[in-house]
């Protein structure tokens, strides 16, 4: 099997699917040419969009090069990367490059790395991804209204050596809120939701448009790189009658494994990289099931076999495992040790945030606030003057026990940082796990650790934007 020539298909089939391209100047990768960087200009500005399909009405959207979801980002690992950001919004912007270890002036928060980009203006991103994987973007600013209208796109940081599969697809998913009429429904920031799960929605799209199947051919290896790009559904996707193997998380490999119950539990602005041996039976359809909240289960797509003879006898042999990418390993037995603490939310316990000792550090515009990290609230999207709550010696190992005292999930975020997920409820984690958005049940104790070896501010905050936006965020500081 020609794996280059495979994916070499692949990368023009995906950048085809980010069409309109008119204000995209995509560069794909140039053999021998190492040292050109990977160039893209990227335009965030209104636009329209047929999520629904022919026959159902167009959506006003907010969109990235005119696209939902915007250009895929295609970089090399290690290899220098300009990203170039006109903003035509008619508001301020920022894009933050989620789960890419990069400098902190790169990062993409508003007030805190960078001065906003204002409507009219542009704003020049680089750096030199380590890791290879599935990472994606989006704006940091007025960040539940810009992700909510359509400002997203997906990274690919491709690996040093092409990946032994035959076909390297991506399935990147949003959830929108839709009137009848196909607009985006109004309303963001409602209270009441801000304190229980955020903004759920109604439809649920895959690359931009209302899913009906995927084709797929037996006997063929997918790799299949899902992104939830999601304001707050979280998912839990089930293949039926296929097993999928979990090779990455966050775009950091990890040991090849079954996920638990064969339910593959994606938070919002989470990342799952599946190889997926295609053993289902020429010319027959399989379900894509998504039935995370109780009583909402529903078929995301279908898997659509064409009525060709399999395309190998047995499954490929090649190994399901991918290059580690070079993170640094924490030592756990000098690590520093630090608390977080999840508050807030309704049914708390506590009476909302009335409870003792909460408040007392909120900082943040707008909005009064219905959660907090460790008594403090920090709302909105970022900006100057946040202190941190914690404050890290510049290369040490770091030990964190997030504690989620509320009764709601959270995905919470770290920036600059991938974090080894060492322990749930006291049960260690298999598989060596690395995560940036680590998916907390109510409940839920994680310890994590990770080296601190990322000098800047960088915020810690849940990916459920209601929730950020009402206070479940906080700066952590590397010095
Ligand atoms: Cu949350």
């Amino acid at each position: 099997m020609n794996t280059e020539s495979n994916s070499l298909v692949s990368r023009r089939g995906l950048l085809r699917t980010g069409a309109g391209l008119l204000l995209a100047t995509a560069l794909p990768p140039i053999p021998g040419h190492a040292a050109e960087p990977s160039e893209y200009r990227i335009v965030a500005a209104p636009g329209r969009a047929r999520l629904a399909g022919a026959g159902r009405p167009e959506t006003d959207v907010w969109a990235y090069d005119g696209t939902i979801p915007g250009s895929l980002v295609r970089l090399r690992q290690g290899k220098r990367a300009r990203l170039v950001v006109e903003n035509r919004l008619g508001q301020d912007t920022t894009v933050h490059w989620h789960g890419i270890r990069l400098p902190n002036a790169m990062d993409g928060v508003p007030g805190l790395t960078q001065p906003p980009i204002r409507s009219g203006e542009s704003f020049v991103y680089e750096f030199t991804p380590p890791d290879a994987g599935t990472f994606w973007y989006h704006p940091h600013a007025n960040s539940l209204e810009q992700l909510g209208r359509g400002l997203s796109g997906a990274v690919i940081v491709e690996e040093r050596e092409p990946v032994a599969v035959d076909r390297d697809l991506l399935w990147f998913l949003t959830d929108w809120r839709l009137t009848d009429e196909g607009g985006i429904a109004s309303g963001f920031g409602n209270r009441m939701e801000a304190a229980m799960s955020g903004r759920v929605g109604n439809t649920v799209t895959l690359n931009g448009r209302v899913p009906q199947a995927e084709a797929v051919r037996a006997g063929e290896r997918i790799r299949l790189r899902l992104a939830n790009g999601s304001l707050a559904r979280i998912m839990a996707l089930r293949i039926e009658g296929h097993r999928p193997v979990i090779v990455a998380i966050d775009g950091q490999p990890c040991d090849p494994h079954e996920p638990e119950g064969g339910r593959i539990l994606l938070g919002p602005a989470m990342r799952i990289d599946i190889l997926l041996d295609m053993q289902g039976e020429p010319g027959r359809h399989y379900g894509v099931i998504d039935d995370f909240y109780e009583g909402l289960t529903y078929r995301l797509t279908q898997l659509a076999y064409d009525e060709r003879p399999p395309l190998r006898a047995h499954p490929l042999d090649a190994p399901a495992d991918l290059p580690r990418n070079p993170l640094p390993e924490p030592d756990i037995a000098t690590a520093d040790h630090y608390d977080l603490t999840l508050q807030g939310g309704m049914m708390s316990g506590m009476g909302g945030m009335q409870g003792a000792g909460m408040m007392h550090g909120m900082t943040g515009m707008g909005r009064s606030p219905v959660w907090a990290v460790n008594g403090m609230s920090m709302t909105g999207d970022g900006h100057a003057r946040m202190e941190p709550a914690l404050t890290f010696q510049r290369g040490r190992s770091i030990m964190l026990a997030m504690r989620n005292e509320t009764a709601w999930w959270h995905p919470m975020h770290f920036h600059g940082h991938s974090l080894a997920v060492l322990s749930r409820n006291g049960k260690p984690v298999p598989h060596r796990q690395w995560q940036d958005t680590v998916l907390m049940a109510p409940k839920d104790v994680v310890e994590v650790a990770f080296v601190a070896d990322n000098p800047g501010d960088w915020m810690l905050h849940c990916h459920v934007m209601d929730h950020q936006m009402a206070g479940l965020m906080t700066v952590l500081r590397v010095a």
